[in-house]
Parts: structure tokens; sequence; C-alpha cells
């Protein structure tokens, strides 16, 4: 029975494979399965971490027969794969998510009881990857989630780091950073392919010399490699019986270590190569649109495209593929600029590898690759040295100036005697230093160039490349991000969804655009109130989480104000700040009647980049500012600030939905989009935002009288900036400005020490970047009109409705379509 024949057509060895029965006891026998043969123990002796890792592996058990067929059936039609290409992917956790994509979690309830356990302890268990910083990364994984939701072919590719971004915890209101052990217990979601691993050469030189056709050409010859191991994860599709893949690398030396120097006896010495190969995979860098040019961070950019190349290219297409078809079968997608060395390594598998033709190569490289910027700050477009690519990627930089060449050629061609303008757009520039703007490489490879939002989109074209949009307009467009409605209403939001299920059926949570059918329940005062239970329940679900989490306690019946995102100066948690010292400083020196004051509470949660001074001492101000305000018996029963620690995906799921009231104020012109705002928005927040990033599209969606709109547009910030900025002057001439930001320095949160302030008070008043104080009183009169509006809890519920009715246009779903028709002409399996 189990011969050649076997192999070669039962279902067991080809497919399809059949998944576990879903059913109660089909379910409870695969558990207890995995619990004895894959855990290796006994029920009555296991851990919360045996029970939760069983758990994980019999969950993916049924994903996994969807996958294998999927990856089949994909392979078989032949079709045009999304190749994401992306240093993050901020994931959250897996057990929720693959739970409610294979519609397993009542039998899985049902079933963990019969055997006394509890599924939510489980649940608990499990530590988030957090393989990403901020929004970039959590927007590859909205991206990943939704393509598997609409069936479309994808192979997310990234780094498997060893520690994601660190865990934040907070010594004497310090930040202080712990490694985050993510792997520690080991991840059930992961199938790691040690077999598969992939080569990757560094270093070394070049060398022309002559092929057997008599062809000179050149090669490189590298001095080091390392080895990619490939981590598959699957990523589902909610209902739909898709699942994708994912595929993480993982940096492993050639060679474990040298066995005659460990005989010698000199240990470090003799695993010295293989520290420094792992290293490569070993850490996220946690800076958020701010990296800092280090050569190991290149290393990774490399390692994790070269893997990733070479795996689409060996293993995913048939062996005799012609790659001048290559544009057919797959379009890999840059997530920003970090993978866009991808570009010359494509060339060179090409021209030198497989010796084709520099023009023909490069005809399909630009059909290969599209580019997504995030980011409008000049100081996070990535610009590597050259010195430091030759040393690295001596063969890459030499394509790199190869392709600058020719496309400086068209450019002189199209603009004779503008040599201004070729200087401008030259891909290589020699100031500060001999550079390679990898944005530019990338929009010059790039078969089209998109911003995340409108706003953004335009600033891109008229600031950051304008030369570049001017010579190929259409290769510019903009796609608005969006976010997943599984991860961010269904799985976190039970309670809304409930709701909103009973109120408009289902269908929502994969066509997002439905719940306009909510408007009308807008003036409905039972459904109001109804909106209002929900929140309420959700304030009292986080409630009970703060306490266990960080000992914090969230008074009940205030205005849940909350500002959670990367610490960043131009997201201005500062001007935040000043918003509470001032309604705090005109309490305590009975300017305003305490009884005339909302109750709120604010909620803070931002990681700052470990290197990132003015950053950290914004956190420690808001901790000072919250123990204070915490021990104040005038104020404590009015206002409360509370800054949970170590803000990551899984928090957000708890606090998001809770929110009265989201904070989306950076300086307008330099957030790219935001993701949060879109959160907030679906789960029945209203926004106090600036006219930046998909703030602008939220308000025109919402409309003005259900947005808080305050602060200058960026044409007026430009302006301003042009004719000069002075800080100082703005804290002379507004008392109320003048009063929080002395009572910030008197030492009255520090103890009466004035130094611990001061570098973030000499900051505001001398230098304040991002006009933190420019905005200040256009900010305190919109959150004055915050508490007039919530003075009246119908009317703010009603405006809070609409808000989700009118904002399914932010779901990742949509966003998709877009890059589909208009980016990739890919289609759904
Ligand atoms: C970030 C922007 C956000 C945007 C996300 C996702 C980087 C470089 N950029 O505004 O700051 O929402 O990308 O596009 O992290």
């Amino acid at each position: 029975r189990f011969g050649p024949e076997f192999a070669a057509t039962h279902p067991l060895a080809v497919g399809p494979v059949v998944s576990p029965p879903h059913s109660v006891d089909g379910f409870v026998k695969e558990f207890l399965r995995e619990l004895n043969f894959g855990t290796g123990v006994l029920l009555s002796r296991a851990t919360v971490n045996d029970q939760y890792v069983a758990l994980a592996r019999t969950v993916a058990h049924y994903l996994a027969a969807r996958w294998l067929e999927g990856g089949r059936t994909r392979r078989e039609a032949g079709v045009k794969v999304v190749g994401y290409l992306s240093a993050e992917y901020l994931l959250g956790r897996q057990l929720g998510n693959a739970l409610l994509a294979t519609g397993l979690r009542d039998i899985v309830e049902e079933g963990l009881e019969s055997c006394g356990i509890n599924l939510s302890t489980l649940r608990a268990q499990e530590v988030e990857p957090g393989l990403g910083n901020g929004g970039l990364g959590r927007l590859a994984a909205c991206f990943i989630d939704s393509l598997a939701t609409l069936n479309v072919p994808c192979i997310g590719y990234g780094i498997r780091y060893e520690y994601g971004i660190f865990r934040q915890t907070f010594v004497d209101g310090r930040q202080v950073e712990q490694p985050d052990a993510w792997l520690s217990l080991g991840s059930p979601w992961e199938f790691p392919h040690p077999e598969a691993a992939v080569q990757v050469d560094f270093g070394g030189t070049t060398e022309e010399y002559v092929d057997e056709d008599g062809t000179p050409r050149r090669r490189w010859l590298p001095s080091w490699n390392v080895l990619g191991v490939p981590y598959n994860y699957m990523v589902p599709g909610y209902h739909n019986g898709r699942v994708n893949t994912l595929r993480l690398w993982s940096a492993q030396a050639t060679k474990a270590f040298d066995l005659q120097i460990f005989n010698s006896g000199d240990y470090a010495e003799a695993v010295r190569a293989q520290t420094f190969a792992e290293n490569i995979s070993k850490v996220l860098y946690p800076e958020d649109s701010t990296p800092q040019g280090r050569e190991l961070r290149l290393q990774q950019q490399y390692f994790f495209v070269a893997c990733s190349l070479r795996d689409f290219i060996e293993r995913e297409l048939p062996a005799d593929f012609d790659l001048h078809d290559l544009p057919e079968r797959i379009i890999f997608q840059l997530n920003d600029t970090h993978p866009v060395i991808a570009v010359p390594e494509l060339m060179r598998l090409l021209v030198d590898e497989r010796k084709m033709d520099w023009d023909e190569a490069w005809a399909v490289t630009q059909k290969c690759f599209a580019y997504t910027c995030h980011t409008l700050l000049p100081e996070a477009l990535e610009v590597w040295p050259t010195e430091m690519l030759a040393k690295l990627l001596p063969r890459h930089l030499e394509i790199i100036y190869q392709i600058n060449d020719g496309f400086l050629r068209e450019v002189r061609e199209a603009f004779p005697g503008d040599e201004m303008r070729a200087r401008r757009m030259s891909i290589v520039t020699d100031y500060p230093e001999r550079a390679v703007r990898m944005a530019y490489l990338a929009t010059v490879a790039g078969a089209k160039v998109n911003g995340v939002a409108e706003l953004h989109s335009q600033l891109l074209r008229d600031k950051v490349l304008p030369d570049f949009s001017e010579y190929w307009p259409e290769k510019f467009t903009n796609v608005t991000n969006g976010v997943t409605p599984r991860r961010f209403i269904r799985l976190a939001n039970w309670n809304f969804t409930r709701l909103i299920n009973e109120t408009i059926g289902t269908g929502w949570v994969t066509d997002l655009d439905r719940l306009a059918e909510l408007e009308p329940y807008a003036e409905d005062p039972e459904f109001r109130a109804r909106f209002r239970q929900v929140k309420a329940a959700n304030k009292e679900r986080l409630a009970k989480l703060l306490v266990a989490r960080d000992g914090i306690v969230l008074p009940e019946g205030h205005l849940l104000d909350v500002m959670v995102k990367r610490l960043h100066e131009y997201k201005r948690q500062s001007m935040k700040l000043l918003h509470i010292l001032s309604t705090y400083e005109q309490i305590i020196s009975g300017a305003i009647d305490p009884a005339t004051v909302t109750p709120r509470t604010f909620v803070f949660g931002a990681k700052a980049a470990p290197g990132y001074k003015m950053a950290k001492e914004t956190i420690f101000a808001i901790n000072a500012v919250a123990a204070t305000l915490a021990a104040d018996e005038r104020t404590n029963h009015l206002l409360t600030v509370a800054f949970p620690a170590n803000y990551n995906v899984t928090l957000a799921e708890k606090l998001i939905p809770a929110a009265d009231l989201s904070e989306q104020i950076s300086l307008a012109g330099k957030e790219a989009s935001g993701t949060g705002n879109m959160k907030f928005a679906l789960n029945g927040a209203l926004t106090i935002g600036t006219d930046d990033g998909a703030n602008v599209e939220i308000r025109e969606l919402v409309g003005d009288d259900n947005f808080i709109l305050f602060g200058m547009s960026e044409p007026e910030v430009a302006d301003l900036q042009a004719r000069g900025y002075n800080p100082a002057a703005v804290y002379e001439s507004n008392p109320l400005l003048k009063r929080a930001i002395d009572l910030l320095a008197s030492g009255h949160f520090t103890e009466g020490n004035r130094d611990a302030m001061n570098p973030l008070v000499m900051d505001l008043l001398y230098n304040d970047r991002f006009l933190a104080l420019a905005d200040f009183q256009s900010y305190i009169e919109a959150q004055a009109k915050v508490d007039e509006l919530y003075a009246d809890p119908d009317a703010w519920s009603r405006k809070a409705i609409l808000n989700v009715a009118r904002t399914g246009f932010f779901s990742s779903d949509r966003s998709m379509r877009e890059y589909l028709d208009r980016i990739w002409h890919a289609k759904a399996l």
C-alpha cells in the first residue's frame, strides 16, 4: 500500500490535505494528542504554557490543511504573487486571530472547558511577536491579513528578529529598556526549515572576467557569508479557507565553530564567527521613522532581501522558468526604503548570475518593484555612504552606479543643458558625504511610487521628489492606509461587534463600507444608549486590565482621552502635556471653578527610541505629572494621567475600544498617515486632530461637525517657518501657556528639583522644532469644545456613531484593492 504509487497519488502525500474534524470531540482528541505527543506531557501535569502551546499547535493543524492546499493550487495556477518586502511586521497575538479565521472559537472554548481549561487564560499566555516599531510594521501586518482575506496570493518576506521591540519599563519615571525575549518559551506558530537555508554573501571585491562566449563581464568575489534559515508563518484569511505565508529569515553561521581553535582552548574565539553571523537577525532596530545608518542595519536589509529574492526565484518558480517573464509572476512591494537594496540584488541575479543582457534585466527589474514611502521627515529618508556599501556590497555599489549613469543620461537628454537638475536627481549624492539616496533608487526602479494618505502623497510629489514627479507624473499615486477590521473591531471590540451584528448583520467584517448602514441609527436614542453601554463595558474591561497589568486605577465616569503612538517630537506628546498642565494650573490657582471641569483621564502609551533624548525627557515629564496629579487631593477626582508602560498591539486592542477621545495632534505636514487615528474612529471615538496625514480624510468623511479640528494647516506651517518662528515670544504673549510652562519649570512635579525638567522646558522655549507652542492656543480652545460636546452624552454618542458609520473606507481591504488595481495588477485566486 505504501509504495511509489502511494507517494504519487495518495492525499496524504500530494493533497488535498484534510483538516481535523470541526467538532468539539474532534478538537479535544487533537488537542490531547498534541499535548501528549507534541509537548510530551499529560494533561494532569501540564503547565499553562504546555496547554497554550498544545492549543496553538492544534489550531495550527486546522490552518495547515488549508495552507498546504492553497500553496499547491497557487503553484499549479502559475498566478502572479505579491511579494511584500518589509523589515517589520508588528503582528500582535496570533491565537485569537487564528480562532477567528477558522471559526473554531466556540468549539475550542467548549472543548477546553471539558478538559477543565479556561480559554482566556491560555490566550493571555501568548507573548506577541513585536517585530516592528509602530505604524509601518503594523500596516504590513494589516495588509497581509487583508490579502489573505481577499484570497490574493501573497508571500510576506521579513526578518525573524530574535528580540523584537524592547520591553519598556519605568524606573523613577524614566524609560528603561529590557530585551524582548519573545521566543524564550518557543513559538508554536512557526515552521522552521533549516534544510532550505539560503546562503547570503558579503564583503570582498569585484573583478572583470571573460565568460565562455568571450563576453567581458563583472563578478563579485565575496569574502564572507551567512545562512538564512526560513521560518514560515501562516497568514489566514477570514472564513475563506485561504492561508498565505509570512516567511521570516533567521541568520545562522555557515560554520558553527572552529574545532581546532576550540580544542586549543580559546572558546570565545572559536564561536566568534557564529556570534557575528547570528547578530544579523538578533535584534530589531528600535527607531521609528528616524533610522540610524548603521552597518548592521544595512546587513539586515541585504540579508533578508537576498534570501527572499533567491527564495522566490528558485523555490516558487518552475526550474525552467524564463526570467524575462518574471513580472508576470511577482511584484515586490518595497515597504519604505528598508528593502531597496533588493533592486541592485535583482540586477545582479539577472545580469551576473543568469547572464541576462543589462537593458533587458533593467526592463524586468523596473516591472518587478513598486515603492511605498512612509515619511516626510528628511532624516528618515535612508542614505547609505558609498564607503559602507563598497565594503559590504561592492558589486551592488557598481550596479547602483551603472543604474545611475543610465538614468542621468536619460535626464540629460530630456532636459538638455539643465545640469543642476541632473545633480538634484542623481541617486548618488556627494553632499555631505558620498552616499546613495535609497528613496531615489526606489523611485527610479519602481513601476509605481506611492504615499500613504492624500496629503502625504501630494507633499511627496511637491516637496520630497518634485523633479521625479515632474519627469514621471504617471508613476506617482496615492493609496491611503487602512487597518484590518478583523483584529481591530471584530476581535478587539466584541461588545461593539455584537451590537453592530444585531443591527446590520455580519457582512461588514469583510465589507467595511457596510458600516454606513449604521448611519440612521445615530438618530435612534435606544441605539445610542446601547452604544454608551458598549463604551462603559469596554472602559470597565480596560480598568480591570490596567489594575492587574500596571497597578493603575482608572476612575469611573471620566472622559477617556487617549494618546497612543511612538514618542516623537513631531507627534507632540508634549503639547498634550501642556493641555493637562494648563487645566491643572487653572484649577489649583483658582482661575476656574472645579465644578465646571469635565472629569478626564488622560492615557498615554508610547515608547521612545533608546537614543532619543528629548523623547525620553518627555516620558519622564509625563510620568512626573501623572504622579503629582495622583497625589493632589484638590484635583485627583477630576484629572488623572495614566501611562501604562510597554504599549503594544495587545494593549492597543483593549485601549482603543474604551476611548472617547482620540488624540491625533501632529504638526501638519509631518505625520505621513497615521493608522491609530483610523482604529479609534472605527471604534467610536471622536478625534481631536490637526489637518495632517489621514486625519484630513477622516474629517472629510465624518464631516466637520463630528471632528474636532485645530491648529495650523501645512501651508501655514511652511509660511510661519519661512518667516522665522520664535517660541519664546509665543510663551511671553500667552498667559495661559506661560503659567503652564512656568509650573512645569517650577519643580512642582519633581519635589522642588528644577533641573529635572530643564531639558524639556528649554527645548520648548528655545527650539520647539514642531511648533507645539504655536498651536497651543488653538489646541486649548478645541479641548474646551470637546468638554462642551461631551456634556451632552446623547449628542456625543450621535457623533461617535457617525464616525463609525462613515469610516468604513479605512479598511485595509480597500487599501489592498487599490494596490491590486493600480499598482500590482494581481488578482484573487
Ligand atoms: C510611518 C508613518 C505613519 C504611517 C505609517 C504607515 C514610518 C517610516 N512611517 O504616519 O510615520 O501611518 O508609517 O504608513 O514608520
